[in-house]
């Protein structure tokens, strides 16, 4: 558990795991209950999105109290016992730290509303301009004004996010202890990591009009940030041995990253990125629809990989979380080529250079929620972004088949237990629909089937932590302009793992630029894999190979 580079994480959206009192929320309790599946499954960590006390206006992302459990999710009780039956099973626990921001019902806010001076520099206040407009053209993170006007005050709060989830100024060193404090509570009550929320906004720079976009590079990567981050792990998780972090990058930079994550840097054990998840985006611009750009996908890939490595960096590997769209649906195929698809990415992940994150349901190949009425959408988001676009005049139908493909609640639909009605996720009203595919797509059927896609995640698990390659190897692209495979080569001395996947449905050809002699075939998504010099791949098809000297 403690080398964090041989380690695998799963994340769990404890409101769509499983629900065990019937009020259609899953909770912690739920968690507790599928221990033994996750051990199977054979990951060391498991990160739990927030289940403090919240609003849940963002589903827990904006949290009122940091060191209570939302009674939605459980008791205090409930989360030592989960915490004891998982260390029983070697499974440390990572908790989702949101600190970039507070609900607005945080008692921290309501004191400033209050006009606690102590309270209100805990926020970020500005007069607005003149004409009593918002003081910069910023957008929240999902739409509109990054701004809100409290007329009392005569000034405005920033929220990057919803208008409930308001910025703390962390260049009060009186919130920089709050946090560390938070810290400290939850490392005594033995969490071994910490996923921190968009953590490279915390240092906010310059407040002006940005003429080139929506803000963000006002405060992204901002000027006191790697300050802030050295001064929280001094303080708290760096002083005791082997825990976890990983920080949330949004729109990131790789330099900056190779700080955040190095090896000597004392900041954080890793970072996410998304550029990777964008190649399906106009540049930043999300409710599009345009088809996946698969050279821009490897040149991401391939950039990271390398870049890092060659500063001693280390990434989070992952295609799913939360906040995406499930990747199935994404690069592989939801139709005849289920299986195949689900299995090779699963495969390109996991032999990468980088510790890799499973998301709730992508081990049993979960596809999107395919949710065609807004009544049936629940997040924030989504919801804003239908109306914005519909004020723009698009078609609903045209809003539909956007949020088809990038709504944030296709990744948070129940998780898919078994065929019976709500998926055995419940035995109430799911709070989100289930995807009426979980009469094919469920655990029950995936578990004990040696050709499934839950036992082709648990041999990649199991891979990882047979081959050092795979957490130790150097990374070399192989042939990166194909058009049609992704490849690449892993190499330590004495052992040399090549990955080679096709991403598209149609079979192609590929010509290894390496020697493959003494390679044997570890894992593949077909039962009869034919590598060679040219190598005729099908439809996704995908294939590890491994020499040892
Ligand atoms: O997400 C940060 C974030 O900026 C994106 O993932 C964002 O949700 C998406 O790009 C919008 O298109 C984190 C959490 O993961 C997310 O669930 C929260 O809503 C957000 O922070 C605010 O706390």
């Amino acid at each position: 558990m403690s080398d964090f580079r041989k380690s695998v994480v799963y994340q769990i959206y404890p409101k769509s795991f499983l629900d065990t009192n019937g009020d259609g929320l899953g909770e912690l309790k739920g968690v507790t209950a599928k221990l033994d599946y996750l051990k199977e499954l054979g990951v060391d960590y498991i990160w739990l999105t927030p289940f403090f006390v919240s609003p849940q206006n963002d589903n827990g992302y904006d949290v009122a109290d940091y060191r209570s459990i939302d009674p939605r999710y459980g008791t205090m009780a409930d989360f030592e016992e989960l915490s004891r039956e998982a260390g029983k099973r070697g499974i440390g626990l990572m908790l989702d730290m949101v600190f970039n921001h507070t609900s607005t019902e945080h008692e921290w806010f309501q004191k400033a509303l209050a006009g606690d001076p102590k309270y209100k520099s805990y926020y970020i206040w500005k007069k607005g301009k003149p004409d009593g407009s918002p003081p910069t053209n910023w957008e929240s993170k999902f739409g509109g004004s990054a701004w809100e006007y409290v007329p009392s005050f005569d000034e405005y709060y920033l929220h990057l996010f919803d208008k409930t989830q308001a910025d703390l100024n962390w260049d009060n060193p009186d919130v920089r202890r709050e946090v560390q404090e938070v810290l400290r509570f939850w490392m005594g009550k033995g969490v071994r990591g910490f996923r921190f929320d968009v953590v490279n906004l915390v240092s906010k720079g310059e407040f002006a009009d940005d003429q080139q976009g929506d803000g963000r590079r006002f405060y992204t990567d901002g000027p006191r940030i790697h300050q802030y981050l050295r001064e929280m792990n001094e303080a708290t998780f760096g002083r005791e041995e082997g825990i976890l972090t990983v920080g949330e990058m949004s729109s990131t930079s790789m330099e900056n990253c190779f700080q955040y994550a190095g090896a000597d840097s004392r900041e954080l054990s890793m970072v996410f990125s998304f550029h990777h998840l964008k190649v399906d985006f106009m540049g930043n611009e999300k409710w599009v629809l345009v088809p996946a750009d698969f050279q821009r996908l490897k040149e991401i890939l391939f950039s990271w990989q390398t870049g890092m490595a060659a500063h001693n960096a280390w990434n989070a590997v992952f295609w799913c979380n939360h906040d995406q769209p499930r990747v199935v649906s994404r690069f592989g195929d939801e139709g005849e080529y289920w299986k195949q698809s689900a299995k090779m990415l699963a495969g390109v992940i996991h032999c990468l250079r980088g510790t890799p994150y499973i998301y709730q349901g992508e081990e049993i190949g979960m596809t999107n929620a395919g949710f065609a009425d807004l009544s049936q959408y629940r997040d924030v988001e989504s919801l804003n972004h239908f109306r914005i676009l519909r004020d723009k005049g698009m078609s609903e139908e045209s809003v539909y088949n956007i949020l088809k493909v990038h709504s944030r609640d296709n990744s948070r639909t129940p998780m898919q237990w078994d065929a019976s009605e709500n998926a055995g996720f419940t035995s109430g009203t799911p709070w989100i629909g289930v995807n009426p595919n979980c009469r094919t797509i469920n655990a029950a059927a995936q578990v004990g089937d040696p050709d499934s896609i839950f036992s082709y995640y648990k041999a990649l698990v199991r891979l990882r932590k047979d081959c050092s390659v795979i957490a130790r190897g150097d990374f070399t692209p192989l042939d990166q302009s194909h058009p049609a495979v992704l490849a690449y080569k892993r190499s330590l001395p004495g052992e040399e793992l090549i990955c080679i996947s096709n991403f598209y449905r149609k079979g192609c050809t590929w010509k290894c630029p390496e020697d493959l002699t003494g390679y044997a075939v570890r894992l593949s998504n077909y039962p009869d894999p034919q590598p060679g010099r040219e190598t005729a791949l099908r439809p996704y098809e995908s294939m590890i190979l491994l020499r040892r000297k």
